[in-house]
């Protein structure tokens, strides 16, 4: 059976790992979606030269007129992650105390499995194995990856670090690995996906195994990111450490010394730019694993690329990823306007063509879609895919096997009347609290009302694969045996005035980040309000005028951080109610209660908004 499709050459290959697991993984793929050919794919940059030469030749991508450019479209109905779709696998009911989309196993398996049946006849079957965290670290887990398209593995081998070298030696004779199988099913005339509706990504927790057919964009296919993810956090959680949804990076506060802090934000929050502040490094912008190791919280990127948002990426805003972006160097868009072998979308800060080719097909200004809708040159979630080597601001420890020493964490928000900009925990559980109490108001960039709080705790809500609880309570026992107490922040880049504008601007963050720096570094105080650390006027007055040359008032000061109490007490009783239907760590619960408490007490004393002097 192997032999009719796999010739020598590739068997040795698979051979050469001597895993049994991985020759039955295999096995059953071959046997159930009968490829026509199947290619082994390894670390040699010869196999890695073959996959970006089949992308273009089966034209999932198309080379652009920029040097190691290339474009690749997802259909137009494939364009984020299929919430809807996504489900575990899993042999009895469960509460977890949220929202969990799952499916009784003897049901969806056999359904997933239906839709891979036959799925790669005529086409050829990659088998690839990647390295999920730096080569040779105790971080690490090894993932492999069958698809039937060249976009995904190519995608993977800029996103994430070779791993056949990590199987052959490391993972030898092991069966503890991830592995994901995917095919973008049938296609139609623009290479895309046909059958949306027969879309389905599988997440089998017990097997540490997902199955996805019938898609092609990358939060959907691309098995390592948000799916292996999944399989991690249960790992994590079994084993004593954190997966967490998180950038990493180096705060340079003053010359020479680099300070690491990770930080998770729901999508759309600023995650990204917050990793790539200029004048700081970054070691990763999406998934991060932590672990204490001799007392300290080390943190390793998962990835070592970048599958990043391209709206508004700009050379005043983001000035790295531009210059990535506009050199030659290996880059794949997704989703962008292409007009005479050039890449455009929103935000730019350039003039735009009115027409070209999209998502879509062909595209002019104002073309509209079945619905009525307004077709936009470039999807809002329209992505370049980079590697950070690619990038003048990567860390010098972003591969480093240990990981980096991390001192502080950051949760961010979306939030336009409450929160204050920044804020530091008064302790670990406290900051525990901060992280599982975010929340991000929609825009007008997602479907819905504008507007609305949406409640993402550790902006992990749709990959925590276990019980909320016991996830919060693995969180606040990480702690224990920490020799130095980690510093958490929470921020809000989103803050508005009485009349609806912003009251920051988009360098401000870099305000924000550099004094938590200077707190974990024992150099501002702090003033001690009910609901954490706030800054001194004097120490930002200074970060502004020396960071970014700006005058920052103290009018401006006591509206951004005045503490809003009757805000802060209703985003309290929405957490509350959430909270309260689910089995939460007693610690937890304590935390709530105490912030309300604080809270109350406050408002008695000095009124319902309260200008940080009072304290
Ligand atoms: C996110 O949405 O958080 C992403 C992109 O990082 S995706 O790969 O779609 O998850
Ligand atoms: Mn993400």
């Amino acid at each position: 059976m192997l032999n009719s499709v796999l010739d020598q050459a590739n068997l040795k290959k698979l051979e050469a790992l001597d895993n049994k697991k991985v020759m039955a993984n295999l096995e059953m793929a071959i046997k159930l979606c009968k490829p026509a050919k199947v290619t082994v794919i390894t670390d040699s940059s010869e196999d890695i030269a073959y996959l970006r030469n089949l992308a273009i030749e089966n034209g999932e991508e198309r080379k652009l007129k920029m040097k190691g450019h290339t474009i690749h479209f997802d259909g137009m109905q494939d364009q984020a992650r299929d919430k809807a779709n996504t489900r575990y696998l899993l042999e009895e009911e469960v509460n977890w105390g949220m929202d969990v989309n799952y499916i009784m196993k003897d049901k969806g398996l056999p359904e997933v499995l239906g839709f891979l049946d036959g799925a790669m006849v005529g086409k050829e079957m990659l088998v690839t194995f990647f390295a999920l965290g730096p080569q040779n670290s105790d971080f690490t887990i090894g993932a492999m990856q069958i698809t039937d398209s060249s976009y995904v593995v190519h995608s993977e081998t800029l996103l994430y670090r070779a791993g056949y070298e990590h199987f052959k030696s490391i993972l030898k004779g092991s069966d503890d690995f991830f592995f994901f199988l995917h095919s973008a099913g049938e296609l139609d005339e623009r290479n895309n996906t046909k059958n949306i509706d027969k879309r389905r990504i599988y997440i089998d927790l017990a097997e540490n195994t997902v199955y996805t057919v019938n898609n092609q964009y990358a939060g959907n296919s691309v098995g390592l990111k948000k799916l292996a993810f999944r399989l991690a956090i249960k790992k994590a959680h079994t084993e004593g450490w954190l997966a967490e949804h998180m950038f990493v990076m180096g705060v340079h506060g003053k010359p020479g010394r680099i300070t690491y802090f990770a930080g998770a934000f729901p999508s759309a929050c600023g995650k990204t730019s917050t990793a790539m502040i200029p004048g700081q490094t970054i070691v990763g912008d999406d998934i991060a694993y932590l672990k204490k190791v001799d007392g300290k919280i080390m943190s390793v990127n998962v990835e070592q690329g970048v599958f990043g948002i391209i709206k508004d990426v700009n050379e005043a805003g983001d000035p790295e990823i531009w210059k990535a972006l506009t050199t030659p160097g290996e880059v794949i868009f997704s989703n962008v306007l292409i007009n005479d072998g050039t890449p455009y979308w929103s935000g730019m800060g350039i003039e735009t063509p009115k027409e070209g080719e999209n998502y879509s097909g062909e595209w002019f200004e104002g073309k509209k879609d079945k619905n009525g809708k307004e077709i936009l040159l470039a999807h809002n979630n329209s992505r370049y895919t980079i590697r950070i080597s690619e990038l003048e601001n990567a860390d010098v420890l972003a591969n480093a096997p240990e990981g980096v020493d991390t001192k502080g964490l950051v949760f961010g928000g979306r939030d336009s009347d409450t929160t204050v900009p920044v804020v530091e925990a008064l302790d670990w559980a406290h900051g525990v609290m901060i992280g599982a109490t975010i929340e991000s108001e929609t825009t007008s960039a997602t479907l819905g009302a504008e507007g609305v709080r949406v409640f993402n705790p550790m902006a992990n809500l749709d990959f925590i694969a276990i019980p909320l609880g016991d996830y919060i309570k693995n969180y606040l026992d990480f702690q224990n045996g920490v020799d130095e107490e980690t510093k958490v922040y929470g921020t809000n880049y989103f803050l508005k005035d009485d009349n609806g504008k912003w009251c920051n601007g988009m360098l401000d963050k870099k305000i924000w980040m550099l004094w938590a720096d200077g707190r974990v570094n024992g150099e501002y105080d702090a003033i001690k309000s009910p609901v954490g650390y706030l800054p001194k006027y004097e120490d930002l007055k200074n970060l502004f005028k020396a960071n970014l040359d700006k005058d920052y008032s103290e009018k401006e000061y006591n509206q951004q951080f005045s503490i809003r109490v009757d805000k802060y007490l209703a985003k309290m009783d929405r957490m509350i109610a959430i909270y309260s239907k689910v089995k939460m760590p007693a610690e937890f619960t304590a935390q709530l209660e105490n912030q309300v408490r604080r809270l109350k007490e406050a408002r008695e004393k000095y009124g319902s908004v309260i200008t940080p002097d009072k304290f």
